[in-house]
């Protein structure tokens, strides 16, 4: 892989990580007041599925959207502004963390409903293929969402009408069995394996590593350009291990933020997150293969996270520095 495309993939899941460190932040100053949710562990997956995509490909995505946004080349300020409902949002701070949509950025909404943005990323498709454009559509969700019955009435219309839609699904184990405490590491689903779903709907399907963010960049291009020939829809299983700061109600950054320094020795990593640093986590795993093939140094891998780290601070400075919106823009975009 060229190693530009690899420093790019470094870059921007590390951004994802800081931007969201900094939401933890502003959660603890009171800038964020009610429940948000964290992308952390899962950088790999939206950042190689994302880099895939075209620039006027459409996304939907989730109640867990700002690692979407920030893949598909959402400006960090205006993904925090929108995130502490300031005006410099993408959305004039009207949407907030569960809704950041970026219609600029082929975003053209997304749901905290579980489920919510399936069928609208199915008639998106559905209207491309009528007027015979080449953009594709591929929606992120949770594997939540396939307990949900929209799931299954989207995915048979899809497969129906062979809509150029990737259903890229997230299964980061964590679900609502789980949060209701009734200890299921994964979806309160009958199916052994949820790939098997789709599999019965005669959707091809792939499961992938998603915390290899160039595992995830080969087999969505692969689709992709099966997509755009008309040989959609596709599933993907992109498999990730939950952060230890997503166990709580609210998410905690257990161990502090991340030390780049792990990568050069994962072990040295707090107690907290040391298992997960060196197992699963997707930034500091990737940072350690470039590392370790020669495609960067310690002093260079430095320097692009203290980079990243001075973007993202000028990026929660103008959120900070954005005002509320006025009380007449609550009615329109702008
Ligand atoms: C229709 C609906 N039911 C319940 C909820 C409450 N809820 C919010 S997140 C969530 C779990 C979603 O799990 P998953 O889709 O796996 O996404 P994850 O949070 O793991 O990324 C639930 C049940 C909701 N938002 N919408
Ligand atoms: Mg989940």
């Amino acid at each position: 892989m060229h190693r530009d495309l690899q420093l790019r993939f470094l870059r921007t899941m590390l951004r994802i990580r800081r931007v969201e460190e900094r939401c933890i932040a502003f959660a603890e100053t009171g800038e964020i007041r009610a429940h948000y949710h964290l992308y952390i562990g899962q950088e790999a997956a939206g950042t190689g599925a994302s880099a895939a995509l075209a620039p006027d490909d459409y996304v939907f995505t989730t109640h867990r959207n700002h690692g979407h946004v920030i893949a598909k080349g959402g400006d960090p300020g205006k993904v925090l502004a929108e995130i502490i409902g300031r005006s410099g949002g993408y959305l004039g701070g009207r949407g907030g963390t569960f809704h950041v949509a970026a219609p600029e950025l082929g975003i053209p909404h997304t749901s905290a409903i579980v489920g919510g943005s399936l069928p609208i990323a199915a008639g998106v498709a559905f209207a491309v293929r009528r007027r015979k454009g080449q953009r594709a559509t591929l929606a992120f969700f949770g594997d939540g969402t396939m307990e949900e019955g929209v799931f299954y009435e989207t995915l048979n219309l899809a497969q129906l009408w062979r809509l150029p839609l990737v259903f890229f699904m997230e299964n980061n184990s964590v679900s609502a069995a789980e949060r209701a405490g009734r200890g299921s590491p994964t979806s309160e689903h009958a199916a052994k394996a949820l790939s098997d779903v789709p599999r019965a709907f005669g959707v091809e399907t792939a499961t992938v590593d998603g915390t290899d963010v160039e595992a995830v960049f080969a087999l969505v291009r692969r689709l992709l350009e099966r997509v755009r020939s008309g040989e959609g829809p596709f599933f993907v299983e992109s498999r990730t291990t939950r952060w230890p700061g997503n166990y709580g109600a609210f998410p905690k950054l257990v161990g502090g933020t991340t030390d780049i320094a792990w990568a050069l020795d994962a072990a040295s990593a707090p107690d907290g997150v040391r298992a997960w640093t060196m197992e699963s986590d997707p930034v500091i795993a990737y940072a350690a293969k470039l590392l370790w093939h020669g495609a960067i140094d310690a002093a260079a891998l430095r320097a692009i996270d203290a980079e990243v780290r001075g973007e993202v601070d000028r990026a929660a400075r103008f959120a900070l520095e954005s005002p509320l919106p006025q009380a007449e823009a609550l009615a329109g975009v702008g």
